[in-house]
């Protein structure tokens, strides 16, 4: 059983100048449930060795790692998983290459989608994002609370909430049924990533709780 309350993605460019490695290990201390590398640039040489440095912290934590996008990287890493969105590996392939033991998450921004991915045998969906965001300019429409519940209501794999989720809204997130909340901005941004982490972990145990 995965622990997906407190699931923290990487960015470098809203990292402050820190690298991958000082940000995930500040955010594990803090509470960091689950760790997803997402790198948009740079060569596949320098994602290997900062997908296996985090590989290795996350193995420490007794956490799941898990790459966004890059089937070939999760692979070569030895990851848990790998994380694709609609525009990416299809999940049934992204299934089929990682084999049956590891993660395979899909990102969804509607239920019909949320449907298939439970169909094409993904471990768990990333809906949103539920509210606007400056992290993913591309990113679709934001789904809101509702759009979250509705699908949390129809599917059976852990549904993990994204999308401009912070302190201030993440207890609604976890009422709304989700199983975790993602966060980029939220932790990988703040000036104490290690603080920023045990606050969220806080709400949403807390909520969770009630
Ligand atoms: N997918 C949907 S919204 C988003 C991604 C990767 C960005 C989330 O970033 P933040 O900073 O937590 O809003
Ligand atoms: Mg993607």
């Amino acid at each position: 059983m995965i622990d997906w309350s407190l699931y923290v993605i990487t960015d470098a460019k809203l990292s402050r100048g820190r690298s991958h490695l000082e940000v995930i290990r500040a955010a594990i201390a803090g509470g960091a449930t689950v760790v997803q590398y997402r790198e948009k640039e740079g060569t596949t040489r320098q994602m290997i060795g900062e997908a296996r440095a985090l590989r290795e912290l996350a193995r420490q934590a007794g956490i799941p790692f898990i790459v966004n996008d890059r089937v070939d990287i999760a692979l070569a890493v030895d990851a848990d998983g790998v994380h694709v969105g609609q525009d990416d590996m299809p999940a049934p392939l992204a299934r089929k290459l990682m084999g049956p033991g590891k993660i395979v998450g899909v990102s969804v921004d509607n239920l019909e989608q949320a449907l298939q991915a439970e169909e094409d045998g993904a471990d768990y969906v990333g809906a949103g994002p539920i509210f606007a965001t400056p992290t993913k300019p591309d990113a679709a429409p934001p789904i809101g609370l509702e759009g979250l519940a509705e699908i949390c209501r129809r599917v059976s794999i852990p549904v993990v909430a994204i999308g401009g989720i912070n302190e201030r809204n993440a207890a609604a997130v976890i009422a709304a049924g989700a199983a975790g909340v993602a966060v980029v901005s939220a932790i990988v941004a703040a000036p104490d990533v290690e603080a920023a982490a045990r606050r969220l972990r806080e709400i949403t145990d807390t909520a969770r709780a009630r």
